[in-house]
């Protein structure tokens, strides 16, 4: 299947990160870029994405925070004590929840936790990933299926969030790509589902989408109760509004594998099936994995390449759309499974 990609995936490249009282090495790194790379050279048809410009990303999120992210890293001179990076300390709240006009207000703002740095590659590499999210839609429409390979991942990013390492929310931006697309080519109102397998509750996705019914979104996860993204993921939030019914959450019990990874992905599929959606966009978290590093859910990679079965039978176009899923041997043979199983399931 098409892969795309780009060279500027590697420019964000976070060092350590602030985590329960200590810096650790942060699991989201620049390698991930090249070792998924050279996990689907030879076997897949690897181009470079294109530039579609800004507008894609502004379908999906906030115009004031899309330059905040664009902006930052030139502004960082306004900032005390600034070296490789651009981070807060403090966040706002449901209670406190004022924009400041100040930058280092902003930051708090516009971010949720200690993962997302902004550092001088950061734009450039979001940017990119946001690209290849939408060639990647643009492609699945004509060919079927194509895979997205980008990072930092998206699916923890609200419309005006960054947080869980995600700034841009690239399965997103696929969906309403792949919903204007064949809104367009139909003359009719379309309809597009996301069904997001990383092992954390794709929260920014659900957010983003809660009070839409033009777009389902289902995850399935590690149980938040004691699992970030801890405020988002349960059973019970199926939408708001119009977007009542739209919204379907499958947490999993921590320390389940292959088959209850593949029951809970088998009810999605029903759901989806249900919907009739005109395309589908996989949020294709590969930390689920037994060996991954942070994982919660002990999937093998036969366990990938069977779920890739499950998902690819239903025939929809399809956007896979790379988010989380760290640094260990297994990392590229689950890519590798996913893309194999998902071409043996069609
Ligand atoms: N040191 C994605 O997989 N906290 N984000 C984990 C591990 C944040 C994960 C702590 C996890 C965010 C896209
Ligand atoms: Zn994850």
């Amino acid at each position: 299947m098409r892969v795309f990609h780009s060279p500027a995936s590697a420019l964000h490249d976070p060092a350590l990160y602030f985590r329960r009282g200590t810096m650790v090495t942060h699991p989201e790194q620049a390698d991930r870029y090249a070792i998924l790379h050279q996990a689907v050279s030879g076997a897949h048809a690897v181009t470079q994405a294109g530039d579609h410009g800004i507008e894609p990303i502004l379908a999906v999120h906030d115009a004031g925070y899309v330059a905040f992210l664009r902006d930052t890293w030139e502004r960082r001179h306004e900032l005390p004590g600034v070296d490789d990076e651009v981070l807060s300390g403090h966040f706002s709240r449901p209670h406190m929840s004022k924009r400041p006009e100040g930058l280092l207000g902003l930051i708090g703002y516009y971010t949720a936790d200690t993962s997302t740095p902004i550092r001088a590659g950061t734009w450039a590499a979001i940017h990119a990933g946001a690209q290849i999210a939408v060639d990647t839609a643009d492609t699945a429409l004509g060919e079927g299926v194509a895979y997205a390979l980008c990072r930092p991942p998206g699916h923890h990013a609200y419309a005006d969030s960054a947080g869980g390492f995600c700034f841009l929310n690239n399965s997103g931006i696929a969906a309403r790509r792949m919903q204007a697309n064949v809104a367009a080519r139909e003359g009719r109102p379309a309809r597009v589902a996301i069904l997001d397998i990383d092992v954390h509750h794709g929260n920014g996705t659900q957010g983003i989408f809660y009070e839409a019914d033009d777009i389902l979104t289902i995850s399935v996860h590690a149980d938040p109760a004691d699992y970030f993204p801890y405020y988002a993921g349960y059973a019970e939030e199926t939408g708001a509004g119009a977007g009542v019914g739209y919204n379907l959450n499958l947490p999993l019990p921590h320390g389940e594998g292959d088959s209850a990874f593949h029951r809970a992905i088998e009810k999605g599929l029903e759901r989806i099936a249900a919907y009739a959606p005109d395309a589908l966009v996989v949020a294709l978290g590969l930390d689920a994995s037994e060996h991954d590093p942070i994982g919660a859910l002990r999937v093998t990679t036969r366990g990938f390449e069977q779920a890739a079965g499950l998902i690819g039978s239903t025939g929809l176009p399809t956007a896979l759309i790379q988010e989380g899923g760290y640094l260990c041997d297994a990392l590229p043979d689950n890519l590798s499974a996913f893309l194999a199983g998902f071409e043996g399931g069609r």
